[in-house]
């Protein structure tokens, strides 16, 4: 019997049916957090597979051993989609996560466990997202770049809009033991990045092992590494990746000025309160 990919809504945020469950969703809501976890935080297509990378990395003590033994979704599991053994993983538990700011464990409200915002520039996470539906065969195909941008504007994509997410998860920053990180600042300087995530989670690496932990991380290797660049996901077309290209301003092969413009308006409107700044183009 082929299974249902569409999108269906919870508590206002677009899910996968087949991949998303309700269950699921609730069983996490109330999962007990402990001050040693940690959650990767993003919006779909920002950086989650590379802070998986990191983190296992980072918790391995700059051990490349780590990444080269079990895949880094093992290590550093998605908390939404089954099969998770969250409640019962030993500590320190790290993981990641699409979710809502309304919808991840409570208990992280209470900063139990530490959360890491992983931001990146929109217009390149449309790009990035409108590739990944032309890849992934059970998920809905664009009719076009423009449809597609149509949809992600309106928040009609899989974890609804971009605006909400980043617009809730910042103005609740205060109830979470926080670090907001962008892809941009990732990409730019990967190894002072490291360090502030090291200094944030409380983790103390020497020069050798965190040369050891941005090796391991960087687009080439990860890509190469099939423990880490998502080349056994399922349901997916000949052509294309996961690890796709990995750079700063793809979203200029793609926009027309006409939609960028439109896209800089809905962006100043939506993101006026936010003092966030992003970096669109790799100069
Ligand atoms: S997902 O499906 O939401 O989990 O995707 P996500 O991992 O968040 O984002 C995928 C994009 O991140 C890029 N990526 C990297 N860029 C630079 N360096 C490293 N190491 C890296 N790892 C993943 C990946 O290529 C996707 O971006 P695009 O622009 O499509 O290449």
């Amino acid at each position: 019997m082929s299974r249902n990919y569409d999108l269906y809504q919870y508590k206002g945020c677009n899910f996968i049916t087949s991949i998303h469950h309700i269950e699921k969703l609730e069983e996490m809501y109330h999962c007990e957090m402990r001050d040693s976890d940690v959650v990767a935080i993003t919006y779909p297509k920002s950086g989650t597979v590379w802070m998986q990378q990191i983190l296992n990395l980072i918790y391995s003590d700059g051990d490349a051993a780590a990444v080269q033994s079990k895949s880094t979704m093992e290590h550093v599991p998605w908390m939404e989609i089954p099969p998770s053994n969250f409640q019962t993983r030993p500590s320190p538990r790290l993981c990641v996560s699409h979710l809502p700011q309304h919808l991840v464990p409570a208990g992280l409200k209470k900063k139990n466990g530490k959360v890491i915002y992983v931001m990146r520039n929109p217009k390149d996470v449309v790009v990035s997202l409108y590739h990944f539906q032309n890849y992934i065969t059970v998920l809905s195909t664009p009719s076009s770049f423009e449809d597609f941008l149509e949809k992600f504007l309106e928040g009609k994509v899989i974890f609804s809009s971009w605006f909400d997410h980043i617009h809730d998860w910042y103005t609740h920053r205060d109830e979470f033991n926080i670090l907001f990180i962008s892809y941009e600042e990732l990409k730019q300087d990967l190894r002072t990045s490291v360090q502030k995530l090291c200094d944030f989670l409380g983790k103390k690496l020497d020069d050798e092992k965190l040369d050891t932990v941005v090796k391991q991380s960087t687009f080439k290797n990860m890509k190469m590494n099939p423990l880490a660049n998502y080349e056994n996901v399922e349901n997916k077309n000949l052509s294309g990746a996961f690890l796709r290209k990995g750079i700063i301003g793809d979203w200029k092969n793609l926009f027309t000025v006409a939609q960028s413009e439109k896209f800089d308006q809905v962006f100043q409107e939506r993101m006026q309160d936010i003092p966030l700044k992003f970096i669109w183009d790799c100069k």
